[in-house]
């Protein structure tokens, strides 16, 4: 049992020196203090693979929740995807002890707590779900994902469809809707519907559509209590401003040349590093 700080770190997205960094300027100590992640591990940055081993040998004192990137890298690693250049995940895919990364990875979820009212989910909460739907409904993924047929399970994942949610959803559909919601979501239309084509900042969306494409965390939940919050990643283009304190955003876009954000639970402070010192 651990006895020191708690700290949640938004998108690392295989930048093992940021990580680093913005771990020393936090003191975090593995033997006393807890880290989790709010996903996309890898992918873009310089050195995934440092960063899983690293991750990985901190042991309990850490947990993430799976974020678009992990999972992409678990469907390329098992060639139902082609690794993109960009994607940096070479010497990843190359390296001696992949099926242990890969393995130790699928054991995570896509969504958790961290206390009894702090949910943290890659992408976010969707709006018609509580949070103890959502963590239900992640566990159904986690179940296929930490199954012995979990190449089957990824290789059923991709695709934009169903957009909206239904509890009477067939099986693969059902997964493939959560996946999405919980690792991709970004704006969100009045009747639930997932958008995909808009990245962009809110303030980037023109007036007169405002009211029909809203980013998830502005739709009323009617089953998010007051008390209850959301801490999330995924999103740069936020830079980690949702105008509401229930609702915390850890993306600030380090891949992207501006910083790595790391909340203390405890103090509720947000200790950054800025890429452009690295
Ligand atoms: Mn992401």
């Amino acid at each position: 049992m651990l006895h020191g700080k708690t700290f949640v770190i938004g998108d690392i997205q295989g930048c093992y020196k940021g990580l680093r960094r913005l771990l020393d300027k936090a003191h975090f100590d593995p033997s006393n203090d807890m880290l989790y992640a709010v996903g996309d591990l890898v992918a873009r940055g310089e050195d995934s693979l440092s960063t899983l081993r690293f991750l990985r040998d901190l042991n309990a004192s850490f947990s993430t929740v799976l974020g678009n990137h992990d999972l992409h890298l678990l469907a390329v690693a098992n060639g139902i995807r082609k690794a993109k250049k960009s994607d940096k995940l070479t010497s990843l895919l190359n390296a001696a002890d992949l099926p242990d990364l890969l393995n130790w990875l699928r054991q995570f979820p896509l969504a958790s707590k961290i206390d009894s009212n702090t949910l943290i989910v890659h992408a976010g909460l969707y709006p018609k779900w509580s949070i103890d739907e959502c963590i239900s409904l992640s566990n159904e993924v986690s179940q296929a994902l930490k199954g012995d047929s979990y190449v089957n399970f990824l290789a059923g994942m991709y695709g934009n469809n169903p957009d909206s949610w239904s509890p009477d959803l067939p099986m693969q559909d059902r997964l493939r809707f959560v996946v999405n919601a919980c690792t991709r979501m970004r704006f969100v239309q009045q009747s639930g519907k997932l958008d995909f084509d808009n990245k962009s900042h809110p303030d980037s969306v023109p007036a007169n559509q405002r009211k029909k494409l809203a980013p998830w965390f502005e739709r009323t939940n009617e089953q998010l209590r007051t008390t209850e919050r959301v801490i999330f990643g995924h999103w740069a283009a936020l830079l980690g401003e949702t105008r509401n304190p229930q609702f915390i955003g850890l993306d600030t876009g380090y891949v992207w040349g501006q910083s790595m954000s790391l909340l203390c639970i405890d103090s509720k402070e947000v200790i950054r590093i800025d890429a452009k010192d690295g």
